[in-house]
């Protein structure tokens, strides 16, 4: 909430568990809950996730075109997990491949009993793209939360920063509840926006005021080797 204080209070510590190319891949899991991550591949999913574990190497950054296609997740020492869904927008020759990650994501984020948030990022340089505003509608339609992450904020003055912001804004709020009211800005480079990002976060997997919060129950915790 205060854009003068760019570090997070409190860090997700995590470790890697796996990826994922099907459902079958999906390891039993604890009950804390999951954190989803969504958007085109270079948007700064990777980089997002190792700035809120303040790990530089958790998740791969930069190009990896063959991994796209694979869901990745960490568990979270306190418990719950973060879930890096396989990226869209790339391939656009490959349908079928595209269409098959999509199908992963879908599924994931619909069979998961405690999905609690889909972090949905959009390059805030491209303004609305159509394949962004088509993804929020499909994470609508799976009904869990969404927030959208206007991602790569350095890179922008604030004029367009605004105007973009504005734009998603008018967009959101078509979402009814399930859709966070407002974007939140966010640079992996400068920090803004993460400690907006943790604390929504840390509420989202912790908070005792959860309707379905229950203590987790480590005999059902994921491998973490
Ligand atoms: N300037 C800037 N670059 C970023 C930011 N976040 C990620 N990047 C860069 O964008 C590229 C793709 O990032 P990555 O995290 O791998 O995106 P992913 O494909 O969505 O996981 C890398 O070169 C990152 O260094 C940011 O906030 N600002
Ligand atoms: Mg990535």
């Amino acid at each position: 909430m205060n854009p003068a204080n760019n570090n997070p209070p409190i860090v997700f510590s995590a470790t890697f568990v796996r990826s994922l190319s099907s459902m079958e891949d999906l390891p039993p899991l604890d009950t804390v809950g999951v954190i989803g991550f969504v958007g085109r591949s270079n948007v700064g999913k990777s980089s997002l996730i190792n700035r809120l574990t303040n790990r530089r190497h958790l998740a791969k950054v930069g190009r990896t075109p063959g991994k796209t296609t694979l869901a990745n997740l960490y568990a979270l020492d306190r418990g719950g997990y973060f879930l890096d869904l396989p990226g869209y927008g790339y391939m656009k020759r490959d349908k079928v491949t595209a269409g098959n990650a999509r199908i992963l994501a879908s599924l994931l984020i619909e069979k998961i009993a405690r999905f609690h948030r889909v972090l949905l990022l959009v390059d805030v340089r491209r303004g609305l793209l159509e394949s962004d505003q088509e993804a929020l509608f499909w994470l609508m339609d799976l009904g869990r939360p969404v927030t959208v992450v206007l991602s790569k904020s350095d890179l922008v003055t604030k004029n367009d920063l605004n105007k973009v912001r504005k734009l998603w804004e008018n967009l959101v709020c078509r979402g009814g509840g399930i859709v966070s009211p407002q974007p939140i800005p966010l640079s992996t480079k400068t920090g803004e926006g993460l400690s907006e990002l943790t604390g929504l976060l840390s509420a989202d997997l912790y908070s005792p005021d959860r309707p379905d919060a229950t203590p987790s129950d480590p005999g059902t915790k994921a491998s973490r080797k």
